[in-house]
């Protein structure tokens, strides 16, 4: 009787047992495996790229894969760099290797191609359940095929601390190439100055979309912030102060250098500003010879309206340094040839530290400078530049001179000015003051940034095209966008990052991807999905709620 109930209890523990492994089996056969991201067309990539055709397989990155470049030895950097993009979250410790042909199942093959299509900066993106493949014309595309492969990857890949994984992918082709040749930002380190280490964080912030040039805005009134050995006084007074009285700072020559390496590496151009003949004060205080006469400051104006004509001070005296941010009012002067040796020697020194094409001569704004004197000036600069090798970039303003199609002309609200430009054969470079100044607050309750253009929310700033925006300027006449960050009210990397992000990544696809078919409806979702991608990367981005934020 025992004996038999024993038997029993045994029976019914086996049967529950199997029925229990039954249950088991049948839910991992029938319902749904935790599902492996199969569909790479469905994946959040911005800028937008070309084409996508998803295969429907996973390729998973493991301890055993490792990174084989095939090429020169600059490709050894670039693999190096995306080693060190997905090491710390993985801690898969991946080795950077040459080889020639593909390497072995489960490795990352970046290598060069010859497809005329992909262009200077193009990628295709192979990628198959035993390997991934990046190819590219240009060390320069396989960089940008990097930002996709790192934004297919999930988000915590970005986190520099150890994450669990499987790092799977889905496969499938991506063949990408940008619309236009120049997708810059412009940050003012003049107002407020930033340091090597803010301006290294832009730098690796914006790579992260494809762009491709940072236009540094390195003087102003306010504050000189590149050492230039010949006229030192520019930066050891010049650059002692900045808006709101603060200590200011400057890059000595080595700092740039580095600056520029830091950049190179990540295949962005650095365009250095000096702004010229207008919003020169740090000069005229450092260098009383140069000045041409100030006018009254107008506080609380910040552009766009009349100055008065009272002259402060005596010309050719040294002026106060100035913590406001009144703009318009000081001027170079213009009949002493000691004006053009100052210049001279600037642009000659910024060309030494420069290996990108461009120099920029501001231009803008130079509301205390004679019409006259102002196209005197900007001719003369403009053969300076050319006698260094370089190409000038001048706000709009310089369309007034005798410029020609060896002139880069960066609109800001003027369509007369930038027609002018288009005449006269200048590219131009689109940043609408309305639509792409990351400057302007995003509403009136945005504690930074000015308004006296818009406010820009994320839609607006999305919803714009480069070759419609000015009546009279197609895409045949434009070089590319640029998104201008004036620093009048911020103060520290955090301030940047507020009103870059998320307004800067759709600057990058208006740039980068085709104007057909961008909708701000479905871009708003991938940008909602990088929400986490930005947490990840500690972006102090504003939440608007205009975007559907994933959490
Ligand atoms: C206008 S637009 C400026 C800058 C100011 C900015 C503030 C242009 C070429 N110049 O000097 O910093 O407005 O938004």
């Amino acid at each position: 009787m025992f004996q038999q109930l024993l038997l029993t209890m045994l029976h019914i523990k086996i049967y529950s047992i199997g029925w229990i492994l039954g249950v088991l089996l049948l839910g991992l056969t029938s319902c749904k495996p935790p599902v492996p991201p199969t569909d790479l067309s469905k994946e959040n990539i911005i800028p937008q790229p070309i084409s996508i055709t998803a295969t429907g397989n996973a390729f998973v990155l493991t301890d055993d894969s490792d990174i084989f470049v095939e090429g020169p030895e600059e490709l050894k950097q670039i693999g190096q760099y995306l080693a060190d993009k997905l090491n710390p979250s993985t801690r898969f410790d991946m080795k950077v290797a040459s080889t020639t042909g593909a390497p072995k199942s489960g490795n990352i093959y970046l290598t060069l191609s010859a497809d005329p299509q992909l262009g200077e900066e193009g990628y295709e993106l192979n990628i198959t359940n035993n390997l991934l493949k990046l190819a590219a014309n240009k060390p320069a595309g396989l960089f940008r095929g990097i930002q996709t492969l790192r934004q297919v990857f999930p988000a915590k890949i970005e986190l520099s601390t150890a994450q669990q994984g499987p790092w799977k992918i889905p496969t499938g082709v991506i063949r990408d190439y940008p619309s236009y040749a120049w997708r810059g930002s412009m940050l003012d380190v003049a107002r407020h100055f930033f340091g090597v280490e803010d301006v290294k964080r832009y730098i690796d912030l914006i790579s992260y979309y494809k762009i491709n040039i940072l236009h540094l805005h390195l003087s102003d009134d306010q504050g000189w912030r590149i050492e230039i050995k010949s006229w030192p006084n520019l930066t050891k007074h010049g650059g002692s102060t900045q808006v709101g009285g603060g200590k200011g700072g400057f890059y000595t020559q080595e700092q740039y250098a580095d600056l520029v390496a830091y950049s190179q590496a990540r295949y962005i151009t650095i365009v250095p500003e000096i702004d010229l003949p207008g919003h020169i004060n740090s000069a005229l205080a450092s260098y009383g010879e140069l000045n041409g006469g100030t006018i009254v400051p107008e506080e609380g104006r910040v552009a766009l309206s009349k100055p008065s004509r009272d002259i402060l001070g005596a010309k050719t005296k040294p002026t106060e340094l100035y913590t406001g941010i009144a703009v318009g009012w000081s001027t170079l002067r213009v009949e002493k040839e000691v004006t053009f040796k100052f210049v001279e020697d600037v642009l000659r020194e910024l060309a030494a530290l420069t290996p990108g094409p461009y120099l920029h001569i501001g231009g803008d704004e130079a509301a205390a400078t004679k019409k006259k004197d102002y196209i005197t000036f900007i001719n003369r600069f403009k053969d300076i530049v050319k006698a260094n090798g370089k190409i000038m970039v001048g706000w709009e303003e310089i369309a007034q001179a005798d410029i020609n199609s060896e002139v880069v002309t960066q609109y800001w609200h003027s369509q007369k000015y930038a027609q002018t430009a288009v005449e006269k054969e200048s590219k131009i470079i689109m940043p609408p003051s309305t639509k792409a100044y990351i400057d302007m607050s995003y509403d009136s309750t945005t504690k930074l940034g000015l308004h006296w253009a818009a406010y820009i929310e994320v839609d607006s700033a999305y919803r714009w095209n480069l070759a419609t925006h000015v009546k009279g300027i197609g895409r045949e006449n434009i070089l590319g966008i640029e998104a201008p960050l004036w620093s009048e009210t911020i103060t520290t990397m955090d301030d940047i990052e507020f009103l870059a992000f998320p307004r800067l990544p759709g600057y990058a696809e208006i740039g980068w991807s085709p104007e057909n078919g961008r909708a701000w409806d479905e871009y708003k979702v991938r940008l909602g999905n990088h929400g986490p991608r930005l947490t990840a990367m500690e972006v102090n981005f504003y939440r608007s709620s205009k975007v559907p934020w994933i959490k």
